[in-house]
């Protein structure tokens, strides 16, 4: 069974990672990725989007492999410049990332949508998929802490997650609209997968843009939620500390129960295979790790095999996920 319709949600370094093994399992131009801007933030006068970078520079192949996010062979002598003159330097942009928030800048003042602006980028990058930002318009994190109220980048980088987490909003959400192209992409789905990003930070942004949640829920597509927590810990990032301040379980569970009434499967690492019962949606165990191309398009062809296998034939479903009897795994 090939799929030719495919949707990924993702974040940053996680979502870019399955998001590159699922371009490398599906026929070119059957992955579209919707990607969360709300990391999005103004910074040396430019509109920086890094998780729709992270996603454009992985499926590109030309991200940085330390960090996952940021160009290979990247250098910093902007930085270093723009340090000496007493300018902002705590969030390391790189000379060459710099080339693509000057180009995008310059086209977000011409007043061409964040979606057009990132079909060019992409085109340019010669990326067969389709990568789109949730919305046009401006939604931004914002992480109530125990020191105050800090936009996402003061948090992540600047302050490195330490501050204790209260809650979470996402500025703006009110008044954006999913566009049209992702309204599309989602209604044509055969499969939605939940990429093993940040359920705080990187996918409710996603779902918090007015009417994507009910969209999600009423695709025609499966669902799959890959975790994003292994063995007790976030495989990258902050997740398994923000469970832990918000008084959660550090567990796949959690992220079950959080996009529960969203998904129709769950993929468990291998490490949390006694959880598979207390899931409650069938569910692939396998390994979840993806340290390279292989292990990503690996683990993404099981993802597209294991979804295939739910009604036996990898159509659409017939019956809304409600009235879906839990296929055995
Ligand atoms: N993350 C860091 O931890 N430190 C940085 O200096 C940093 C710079 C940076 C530059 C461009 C870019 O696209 C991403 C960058 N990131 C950096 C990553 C990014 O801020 C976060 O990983 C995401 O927002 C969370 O998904």
């Amino acid at each position: 069974m090939t799929f030719s319709r495919v949707v990924a949600l993702a974040g940053g370094v996680g979502g870019a990672k399955l998001a590159t093994g699922l371009q490398a399992a599906l026929p070119p131009g059957a992955l579209t990725v919707v990607v969360n801007t709300g990391d999005d933030f103004e910074h040396w006068g430019l509109t920086i989007c890094p998780d729709l970078d992270t996603v454009i520079y992985n499926l590109a192949g030309i991200h940085n492999p330390a960090t996952g996010w940021g160009r290979a062979h990247e250098t910093g002598h902007v930085l270093q410049a723009m340090s000496e003159l007493g300018g902002e330097d705590w969030f390391r942009l790189g000379d060459r990332d710099l080339a693509l928030h000057l180009r995008r800048t310059e086209w977000l003042r011409q007043g061409i949508s964040l979606s057009e602006v990132t079909d060019r980028l992409r085109r340019g990058f010669g990326i067969p998929s389709t990568v789109l930002p949730m919305c046009d318009e401006p939604v931004r994190t914002l992480v109530h802490t125990d020191e105050g109220d800090l936009p996402f980048q003061h948090y992540f980088v600047r302050r490195r997650c330490e501050p204790l987490l209260i809650d979470l909003s996402y500025v703006g959400a009110e008044e954006a609209r999913v566009p049209d192209v992702v309204h599309e992409a989602i209604r044509a789905a055969q499969v939605i997968v939940f990429c093993p990003s940040n359920p705080y930070l990187s996918l409710d942004p996603i779902l918090s843009v007015p009417s994507m949640r009910r969209l999600l829920r009423d695709a025609r597509a499966w669902k799959i939620a890959v975790t994003p927590i292994v063995g007790g810990e976030a495989i990258k990032g902050p997740a398994a500390k923000m469970m832990r301040e918000m008084g959660q379980m550090i567990s796949p569970l959690t992220v079950v129960d959080h996009f529960a009434d969203l998904l129709d499967a769950f993929v468990l690492d291998n490490a949390d295979g006694v959880l598979h019962d207390a899931v409650q949606l069938p569910t692939l165990i396998t390994d979840t790790i993806m340290a390279d191309l292989e292990s990503k398009r690996r683990l993404a062809q099981e993802v597209l095999d294991f979804v295939a296998g739910l009604d036996g034939s990898g159509n659409l479903p017939a019956t809304p996920p409600d009235a879906r009897l839990p296929a055995s795994s």
